[in-house]
């Protein structure tokens, strides 16, 4: 009987406006639903989450279990080892944050590799595009540069930052950037990461069954671990990113499905290591493929990204975006992506499935990632045009033998996009006075709020993309100012807040800020690693001083409304671990009203970090962000200044209605 009640559920299919706020989803979903084809939001509706391990009351750490505890009555039971809820939760959560930074600090690694063989002449594809960076970040950590060839500080800086990872004993290089008394604040509590490797490995160790039992000391671990990610692993990808690949500067660039072209060979690139992608922007251009498209009766070849090498991509060269996490089986039913190739990170195991049904040829490339079924072209930096031009080839072919009917939503967006921390300081404060200076003083005098970091994945559990929309629509309506990364970056840009005429959506004080210095009130930064920036951008706003001396000072807040990844729990932690308020949506991983869940969301604080919040209403999480600015502009005293703007803005409303 049940039975028969799903299946009928499922006959009448998705309700998509309810579960996507982006218009290209919805009328590809609406043809997946003719077409019979699935999709991971198909996937979502006939699969209801374990209502224990959504609340992490569950360990299967081993085989004497899996023990499951009761969430309603948590302290009534402990695993057979007598492990107990706090106990339990605290290895789960941590095991999050091991993975997430696992994620984050291999990719921060690869990234290295590339640059070393860069630097020792190996790989010849790929230079040292921004030489100014590359000396910045190694004066930063201590590297001597005066008067020395780029190539020997190329190198010193290799093995200084190879020690992010592997260092055994010390602290990692960029906790040199940390604001003092955040750093002391560190030091106090024993969470200065030493390398990332080690820090991840005693991870895993102490949550071993038997090991680590006490949930403060679980805590304790894991901050360092998260902590090895966002100023480690994290920042090293970003920062040598730009040095081989060049500093975002604002760019024009469109996002949306409506980017892809009838006439063109269409090729997308997702995943997340920024490599393949410079390979393949390369192969895109080469006249001998681009005449072979023309050969096969296309305009020309069309290069687009998705979810985060998508949205690195597009801050650095401007490159379209066709769309985030939840959409990338999605597209293949306008039938006009000829290609996709794949990296590592949030790829679906379900685009096999998609790609098979709309005919895309999909490529696995990363030794990491393959997928059963799928053909795997190996990339390698020393022959990088070996594997996109063969993507390329392939994806001609595949145009010339299209036989699905194409379809492609009319949706394009306009924006800008590519505002790196270093870009940030040189709009506010113009190229002779480069500086967080304005940004400062404007907090300071109340016409910035504060600012709020919206990060993070979209997830079918909610409705997609609106929860990122309307949080970050209330938050520059309280004039407080974005800035995004990732997923929730592409969300905003498709809704168009990525334009400067977006600024009549914010309050006055930042409308009038925008209007000065020509921003949109959403300030897009890159992808997911890329939230590096925003803490390199809070430990600036303390060293220009004015907003107290620590992070956790700071009228700033944190939030991933429709996280789904161990990755976003990682940042999440790093956040926290740097003294940010962040809050989280679609549900948290732990049972409320533990010593855990306490510790998280109240003990954290009182130790001189941030703390955790949860709640899935974007409206609500906006007014705890602004709860949260508005206690650290009291705490710094610049609650009068913010008073007194308002007041001059009502009066000149009066005036004007007078
Ligand atoms: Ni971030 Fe990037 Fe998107 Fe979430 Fe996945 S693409 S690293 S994890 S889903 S934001």
């Amino acid at each position: 009987m049940e039975k028969d009640a799903k299946k009928a559920a499922e006959k009448k299919g998705l309700n998509i406006r309810e579960i996507t706020a982006c218009e290209a989803t919805a009328q590809m979903l609406e043809r997946m639903e003719k077409d019979g084809a699935e999709s991971v939001f198909h996937r979502a509706a006939s699969m209801k989450p374990c209502p224990i391990g959504s609340q992490s009351a569950c360990c299967k750490n081993c085989s004497m279990g899996p023990c499951r505890l009761n969430a309603k009555d948590p302290y009534s039971k402990t695993g057979v080892c007598g492990a107990t809820i706090d106990t339990i939760q605290a290895r789960n959560f941590a095991r999050m944050v091991a993975g997430g930074a696992a994620a984050h600090t291999d990719h921060g690694m690869s990234m290295l590799d590339v640059f070393r063989e860069v630097v020792n002449g190996n790989i010849k594809e790929f230079t040292i595009k921004d030489p100014i960076k590359l000396e910045e970040v190694a004066r930063e950590i201590g590297i001597e540069t005066e008067g020395r060839e780029i190539k020997d500080i190329a190198i010193d800086l290799y093995e200084e930052l190879e020690r992010t990872y592997t260092q055994v004993e010390g602290e990692i290089p960029f906790a040199k950037r940390v604001p003092p008394k955040t750093l002391e604040t560190w030091r106090k509590n024993g969470v200065v990461p030493r390398g990332a490797m080690r820090e991840i490995m005693e991870l895993m160790h102490r949550t071993h069954i038997g090991v680590d039992q006490h949930y403060e000391n679980i805590t304790k671990q894991f901050t360092r671990t998260a902590l090895s990610d966002g100023w480690g692993g994290s920042m090293v990808a970003t920062e040598i990113s730009d040095i081989l690949y060049g500093t975002p500067t604002p760019v024009r660039a469109e996002v949306n499905m409506g980017c892809l072209k009838e006439d063109h060979v269409n090729i997308i690139i997702h995943g997340h290591e920024p490599n393949l992608f410079e390979a393949m922007l390369e192969s895109v251009n080469d006249p001998t493929l681009i005449q072979a498209a023309k050969d096969a009766g296309a305009e020309g070849i069309n290069l687009l990204g998705m979810c985060c090498s998508g949205a690195e991509m597009l801050m650095r060269h401007g490159i379209p975006h066709a769309g985030n996490f939840l959409s990338t089986e999605v597209v293949m039913a306008t039938g006009a992506v000829d290609a996709m190739g794949v990296d590592v990170q949030c790829i679906m195991q379900g685009l096999y499935k998609a790609a098979e049904c709309y005919g895309t040829k999909l490529f696995t490339t990363n030794p990491r990632a393959h997928i059963e079924g799928v053909e795997h072209i190996e990339f390698d930096e020393h022959e990088p045009r070996k594997c996109t031009d063969a993507i390329v080839e392939m994806a001609i072919v595949r145009f010339k033998n299209r036989k699905i009917p194409i379809e492609i939503p009319n949706i394009r967006n306009l924006g800008i996009h590519g505002f790196s921390h270093e870009y940030i300081n040189y709009m506010l404060g113009g190229t002779f006075r480069a500086s967080y200076v304005p940004l400062n003083d404007n907090i300071i005098n109340g016409r910035i709020r504060g600012v709020a970091g919206v990060v993070g994945c979209t997830n079918p559990r909610v409705r997609h993309d609106w929860v990122h929309v309307e949080l970050v629509k209330e938050l520059i309506k309280n004039d407080v100012l974005v800035v995004q990364t990732g997923c929730s970056q592409i969300s905003l840009a498709k809704a168009g807040l990525y334009t400067p005429e977006a600024a009549h959506l914010a309050g006055p004080g930042l409308r009038e800020v925008c209007e000065a210095v020509g921003m949109p009130p959403v300030l897009g930064v890159g992808s997911c690693v890329d939230n590096s920036r925003i803490l390199i951008a809070c430990a600036e706003m303390v060293k220009t001083g004015g907003l107290g001396e620590s992070i956790a000072d700071l009228p700033v807040a944190g939030a991933a409304p429709e996280w789904m990844s161990e990755k976003a729990i990682s940042i999440g932690h790093y956040f926290v671990g740097s003294g940010v308020y962040t809050v989280f949506g679609v549900t948290f991983p732990i049972v409320e009203e533990t010593k855990f869940h306490k510790l998280l969301f109240e003990g954290l604080e009182e130790l001189g970090f941030g703390t955790w919040d949860f709640t899935p209403d974007p409206y609500e999480m906006a007014h705890k962000m602004i709860q949260h600015i508005d206690k650290k502009r009291k705490a710094l005293g610049i609650d009068k200044a913010r008073e007194r703007v308002l007041f001059d803005m009502a009066s000149r409303r009066e005036m004007e209605a007078a």
